[in-house]
């Protein structure tokens, strides 16, 4: 068995499909070229029955023989300090790479994910789309001036940044050619393809077993 494995539900409903974080973890993997297995932890139940290994309740968490850890960015900068296909080695490509994973997470994701919540929730007034609106503005600029994030080259960052900007709200939200050409360009890799049509194989392959037990 390998020692590298990402951990995700042994089910989700349909809605989530396709999206579940476990899929940039997987995505890495198959950009990098490492070896690993999915193992999973029971979605009914879920607020409780994992909270040593992920404190919230939530997949994905990541094992790597001795070491554990949760929230999918640490799982992808433990997997990109395994790999240079993912993070470059020297110093000024390194720093570039974590600085666009921190932004997509603490500058794109802390506004799109509660924007997305609001817009499900059917509010009338989304109070955060002005915030986005201009986010995303900023990004669309910076998009337009360059084909990948760090170090002129495909990396754990445009992996990241590429997952957070596919929402599909968000990703239909305004007019935004670069960053549109962004998305497109980083889910036509080949290892997205891979990591997407497995995660849903996964997830199918459950509703049977889910069925089967009822
Ligand atoms: N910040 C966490 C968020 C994880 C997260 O939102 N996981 C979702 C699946 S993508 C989940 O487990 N949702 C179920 C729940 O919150 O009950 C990370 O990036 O790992």
């Amino acid at each position: 068995m390998n020692e590298l494995a990402i951990w995700t539900y042994d089910w989700v409903p349909q809605g989530p499909r396709g999206f579940v974080r476990d899929l940039r973890l997987r995505w890495a993997c198959e950009e990098a070229g490492l070896a690993y297995s999915v193992r999973t932890v029971a979605f009914d139940g879920r607020e409780t029955n994992h909270l040593e290994r992920q404190p919230f309740g939530q997949v994905p968490y990541l094992s790597d023989g001795e070491l554990e850890m949760f929230e999918s960015a640490a799982g992808l900068l433990h997997l990109a300090r395994k790999s240079e296909k993912l993070m470059p080695r020297d110093k000024i490509g390194e720093a570039e790479t974590v600085q666009w994973i921190i932004a997509a997470l603490n500058s794109i994701e802390m506004i799109t994910v509660p924007w997305w919540f609001l817009e499900m929730s059917g509010a009338k007034d989304n109070g955060l789309t002005a915030f986005m609106k201009g986010r995303l503005a900023q990004l669309e600029r910076v998009l337009n001036e360059r084909e990948w994030l760090s170090a002129d080259r495909f990396t754990a960052a445009d992996l990241l940044m590429a997952d957070v900007l596919r929402l599909p709200k968000v990703r239909a939200y305004g007019d935004r050619p670069a960053t549109e050409a962004f998305v497109t360009r980083v889910t036509d890799r080949p290892a997205f393809k891979k990591a997407l049509a497995d995660q849903l194989a996964h997830f199918a392959a459950a509703d049977a077993s889910r069925s089967a037990a009822r």
